[in-house]
């Protein structure tokens, strides 16, 4: 902190230090844009445990400064033709401010040009005996402000100039490691909409953090609401028959309006010809009514490359057979069909219709019989011809130490799976048990099962870390019977979270859960449908 702070100002920060500041604006001209309310709403805010509030307007301003004795940080709004400057923009506002009782008035400290410029707008509050907060974009912002007197620098600005708009649609957590450097007080502010957000900011470094939109501008919240309600009423038009033929279980699901509406599981036999396999799907879409020509999407455990073919990469969870013409089989024996690999499908149906819609880089993990994945870059899912892209199962990983059933060394599926669980609870000295038991006992406390369930988390909590690193995956969720067990997440959650903040990603259980493969078979056939010129690669 800087050493020359008067003892007023060192007050007022210690007051501010490590808290919420609500930044109580309604939407200009609301209902809610009257100073009885916003007074009210300040009160309420204090009462819900904001350490002080962020006022625009004077007459606001006056009225809660009536009512709290909490620290107030002013501030005028002005629009202007020639300016895109519009916070305490003339020096008669600081004026004002300060005579309306402002402990703290915050001035834009960009370097854009507006009617008094930021120099002489900074040295009125510096004048007035109160504290300047500088609502800065960039570090050099903060840096200029830092020298000239400020003691609060605020990440406020940062994208919503020229130069930052279009880097920084999320909060700037950079900016804020970088202003901390400087050794001054530092205020998170800008799109900090949630709690978990604002906390982040606490641990990047900030001293204090300011939110404003989701606390008080009702309209925007309740229409973020409203929308999303919105969208998730509406009916899908995805009606046909979907087939999930995973490590441990086959399920066939007859799907109507985007909801399943009949399904049934037979145990996968691992060591079934490939015969039988399609036998089984046959029969079993026979029991629910599919007839030639229905829309039919089939999700497979294993690699489906661009022709269709499809092969086992760990050889131990498809014995019997090497690769078979999967497409081309079931187009004959069965009807029109897509296939594609089950944690792909997975990963589709979870961008279209669960946690990952609306991302533009997002990865699902399935941690299952075997570990899969699926990648959504740019907004779209990635493929590559061989069918491999998105086997995150088969990255290494810093745990293993044998050989996976893939012929790769060391792989995540031969520490994490279910499988590997297994392999491992056996080699600990406890025979015939599988997964399921290992996470009982587990949950009952039983040291050597905490033991494999957390190795398996640490490896996941390591490959959500690479996928952040080498493809700026955001947020990640996790399926299969082993990711979405309880506890699970927040195991992996607990180990990322140890690393350093810049290799975080959101970490959720897949909304769909186990209905994902099946939900996003369809997809695929829906897609493929309207896509017949260009089957694979969409
Ligand atoms: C394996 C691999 C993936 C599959 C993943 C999860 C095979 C046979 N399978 O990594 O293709 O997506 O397991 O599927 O190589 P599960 O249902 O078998 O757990």
């Amino acid at each position: 902190m800087q050493k020359t702070l008067s003892i007023r100002t060192a007050s007022i920060l210690k007051k501010l230090k490590g808290g919420l500041v609500a930044s109580c604006q309604p939407v200009d001209g609301g209902t809610m844009d009257h100073p009885k309310i916003v007074t009210a709403m300040a009160q309420a805010l204090i009462s819900g445990g904001a350490v002080a509030v962020r006022i625009e307007g004077v007459e606001n301003l006056k009225a809660v400064r009536q009512a709290i004795t909490a620290p107030i940080i002013g501030i005028v709004k002005s629009d202007s033709n020639t300016s895109p400057v519009r916070i305490t923009v003339f020096l008669d506002d600081v004026k004002k401010l300060v005579q309306a009782g402002a402990d703290v008035v915050a001035y834009d400290a960009t370097d854009r040009f507006r009617h008094d410029s930021r120099d002489e707008i900074l040295k009125a509050i510096l004048d007035a005996g109160v504290i300047a907060m500088a609502d800065c974009s960039t570090l050099a912002d903060c840096e200029k402000a830092r020298d000239d007197g400020a003691s609060i620098i605020g990440t406020t600005l940062s994208g919503y100039t020229q130069e930052t708009e279009q880097e920084n649609r999320n909060p700037d957590f950079e900016l804020i490691r970088q202003a901390k450097k400087m050794d001054v007080f530092v205020m998170a502010e800008g799109r900090f909409d949630t709690p978990e957000l604002a906390s982040r900011a606490i641990r990047a470094g900030a001293d204090a953090v300011t939110v404003g939109t989701a606390l008080t501008r009702l309209e925007i919240v309740t229409e973020r609401f409203a929308k999303s309600i919105r969208g998730a009423n509406k009916k899908i038009e995805l009606n046909g028959f979907a087939v999930d033929l995973g490590g441990t279980k086959t399920a066939v699901a007859k799907i109507e309006t985007g909801k399943i509406f009949n399904v049934i599981k037979r145990k996968t036999i691992g060591t079934a010809s490939y015969g039988t396999h399609l036998k089984l799907i046959s029969e079993m879409l026979s029991k629910l009514g599919y007839r030639k020509g229905d829309l039919l999407g089939v999700a497979v455990t294993g690699r489906v490359d661009e022709e269709g073919r499809w092969s086992a990469v760990n050889q131990s969870t498809l014995g019997k057979f090497s690769s078979a013409a999967l497409r081309t089989d079931l187009i004959k024996n069965i009807g029109p069909s897509s296939v594609i690999n089950d944690a792909l499908a997975a990963t589709l149906a979870e961008h279209q219709l669960g946690s990952g819609e609306g991302h533009q880089n997002f990865a699902f993990i399935t941690i299952s019989t075997g570990v899969g994945g699926g990648l959504i870059l740019n907004g779209r899912l990635h493929t590559d011809a061989s069918g491999l892209a998105g086997h995150v199962g088969f990255s290494s990983s810093p745990f293993g130490n044998t050989l996976c059933n893939s012929n790769r060394y060391g792989t995540l599926e031969s520490v994490a799976s279910g499988n590997a669980i297994a392999s491992a609870a056996v080699a600990a000295g406890y025979p015939h048990t599988d997964a399921h038991t290992v996470f009982e006992k587990a949950n009952a406390g039983e040291a050597w099962a905490l033991k494999l369930v957390d190795r398996s988390a640490t490896a996941a909590a390591e490959l959500a870390a690479d996928l952040v690193t080498i493809l700026g995956i955001t947020k990640i969720a996790f399926g299969g019977s082993i990711g979405l067990a309880t506890g699970y997440l927040d195991r992996v959650r607990k180990h990322l979270d140890a690393m350093p903040q810049l290799f975080h990603a959101e970490l959720v259980t897949a909304d769909l859960a186990e209905n994902g493969p099946l939900m996003g078979a369809l997809l695929n056939a829906n897609r493929e449908n309207i896509d017949e010129n260009n089957h694979f690669s969409r």
